[in-house]
């Protein structure tokens, strides 16, 4: 089988087989992915790449008694630079003028094992501000790993430890894990704070345009990629990869 392997931690994952031995081929689509730990998990039988749904999805807001109010200082954006949706809320950070108000932390850029007592590998932070280039250690928690703050946020949390992550360092908690509402929140709650406030990069008479945009880009190239690099057999691998190359050819 031949894979596109587009991201360093997709390649670091590439040669060793035994990362992905702890999928059990008979749970049913529906278990395996119910309780995916990372995107490895994500096959479904039919050995496609399915993504499951991000699970922190609180909005920050300006409205009256928001548990999540758009305090400058409050919250820290955890990202990977290996990472397309973080670095998208990273550069949505920088175009609003928001680095004053959310400082924001890298973790390693390849995959590793989080815990000595299991398997799953993801992102880590180093252990010194020296060890990785770009890579700081975990400023407020001390947590060896991203999936150490999910744990903190929820003690019986059974899903993937993805990044971006918006912390709040008040609450402890997660506040979102989904790129695509990180940005609007970015774009729209923080203008009292944001040093381009007036900048507004979903203005009313484009959103239509920019949603239908969002729909092909999102389906056959940002998560193109990923059906190709984690499909696990040869037809749902074709399938994708002649849709991602027909997207890039003709549009
Ligand atoms: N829907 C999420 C997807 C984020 C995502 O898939 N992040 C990947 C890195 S590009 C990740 O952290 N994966 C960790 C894993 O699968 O264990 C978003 O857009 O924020």
């Amino acid at each position: 089988m031949v894979c596109v392997f587009t991201k360093p931690h997709l390649l670091a994952l590439g040669p060793n087989k035994n990362n992905i031995s702890f999928i059990l081929p008979q749970f049913s689509l529906k278990c395996n992915l119910q309780m995916a730990r990372s995107a490895i998990d994500e096959t479904s039988d039919t050995g496609a790449f399915k993504r499951t749904a991000s699970t922190f999805r609180n909005f920050i807001s300006k409205e009256p008694n928001s548990q999540f109010p758009p305090e400058s200082g409050r919250y820290h954006l955890y990202v990977s630079y290996a990472c397309p949706w973080a670095s998208r809320c990273l550069a949505y950070l920088k175009i609003k003028g928001l680095e004053k108000a959310i400082a924001f932390t890298s973790v390693k850029p390849i995959w590793e094992r989080t815990k000595e007592s299991d398997e799953h590998m993801g992102w880590v932070f180093p252990a010194s501000e020296t060890e990785e280039a770009g890579a700081e250690p975990d400023p407020f928690n001390g947590a060896r790993s991203i999936r150490e703050l999910y744990e903190l946020a929820s003690t019986n949390y059974a899903g993937k430890y993805t990044v971006p992550v918006l912390w709040d360092k008040k609450l402890k908690t997660i506040v979102n894990n989904e790129s695509s509402e990180i940005i609007r929140m970015f774009n729209t709650e923080f203008n009292d704070i944001a040093e381009n406030a007036a900048l507004d990069l979903y203005p009313s008479h484009l959103q239509a345009q920019i949603d239908e945009t969002n729909e092909w880009v999102y389906d056959g190239i940002n998560n193109g990629v990923y059906k190709c690099g984690f499909a696990r057999k040869q037809g749902p691998y074709e399938e994708v990869i002649i849709s991602l190359a027909v997207e890039f050819v003709f549009n």
